[in-house]
């Protein structure tokens, strides 16, 4: 694992990507379960995804002079929609008007800059006909009971949705190269206690180790019992002083520039470039890893409070890194 890690651990500063239809409505990636937004009133995101300022050479440049050096990009998050083109749905870029495989185009434009690569997937899927509807679900029931629970996901079949993300997962990890890193999401634990049961955990880390032996793996399949269930943690949002809690351990702290991690316009609490270098030099100092996140907006740019704070990093890490 040490040998696996170590690139990983020099790296010590990567570029999160956050893109999919909630870009467009622009108020946060989970607005479709913040606002209870039915497939149909979503759908309307799908059919004006139109991303044409779409220039991927140009986000693994900006990464790079950022002094970045890997990115991780949402291939589907929990809204379902694909940014790839998958063989399992329709519900995909390539059936949009942007008419293209972004994650190829994506993983093609950052391996040329020199950047490793890595796929955010989320095991969460609000879209999926099969997924169980829970608390945290867009058709969530307020207040409702277990029984509840039971009517609505009635004819809903868990196996049938954890197929689909081993034949997907299998096409990320056999399509695109050799992938670097892969950041599984399912970050909740649900109302009635998902886990390694909901996604088959146990059976879906081995078709990854053996489909890409490789790749290094984030901790939220619910296997960090188990030894090889994981390679790094991934303490979220925390503030530099919790840091030092992970020293010892493989960990990256996944931040954002302001708070929601979709392109989000009217967000004001952008953090300044103090702020940023203090998340950059106490992860650092306490041997761990910064991942920094954009959201790009609907027609594929940067925001251009991202963009400045890019450039001004870059500033600082040209003038105190050592390569
Ligand atoms: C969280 C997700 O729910 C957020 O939307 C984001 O993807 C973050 C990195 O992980 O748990």
């Amino acid at each position: 694992k040490k040998k696996r890690m170590q690139w990983w651990t020099d790296a010590r500063f990567g570029m999160f990507i956050h893109w999919g239809l909630y870009a467009l409505p622009a108020r946060h990636e989970w607005v479709k379960n913040y606002e209870q937004i039915t497939n149909a009133g979503y759908q309307k995101y799908f059919d004006n995804f139109n991303p044409d300022q779409f220039d991927p050479k140009k986000w693994a440049r900006e990464a790079k002079n950022a002094g970045m050096k890997y990115a991780v990009l949402t291939t589907k998050h929990h809204e379902g929609f694909c940014l790839f083109d998958s063989k399992y749905t329709d519900y995909k870029s390539t059936n949009t008007a942007a008419k293209r495989d972004l994650v190829k185009e994506f993983v093609d434009a950052f391996r040329a800059e020199g950047l490793r690569v890595g796929f955010y997937y989320s095991l969460i899927d609000w879209h999926h006909p099969d997924f169980t509807i829970d608390g945290v679900h867009p058709q969530r029931i307020d207040k409702g009971t277990e029984a509840d629970y039971a009517a609505v996901n009635k004819g809903k079949d868990m196996k049938k949705y954890q197929q689909y993300l081993k034949n997907q997962i299998t096409e990320l990890l056999t399509k695109y190269g050799k992938i670097d890193i892969l950041w599984l999401d399912f970050s909740y634990p649900g109302t009635f206690g998902k886990g390694r049961n909901d996604w088959a955990s146990m059976d879906l880390i081995k078709t990854i180790r053996k489909l890409q032996p490789q790749i290094i793996l984030d901790n939220r399949m619910d296997l960090n019992d188990y030894s090889d269930g994981y390679d790094f943690e991934t303490p979220e949002q925390v503030a530099p002083e919790e840091l030092v809690k992970y020293k010892g351990k493989y960990w990256e702290t996944c931040q954002t520039f302001s708070g929601s991690w979709g392109y989000h316009r009217d967000e004001h609490t952008w953090k300044n470039q103090r702020q940023l270098l203090d998340l950059l030099i106490t992860s650092v100092a306490n041997g761990g890893n910064l991942i920094l996140n954009v959201g790009p907006t609907a027609r594929g740019l940067f925001d251009y409070r991202a963009n400045r704070a890019l450039d001004s990093l870059g500033y600082w890490m040209n003038a105190n890194q050592r390569s």
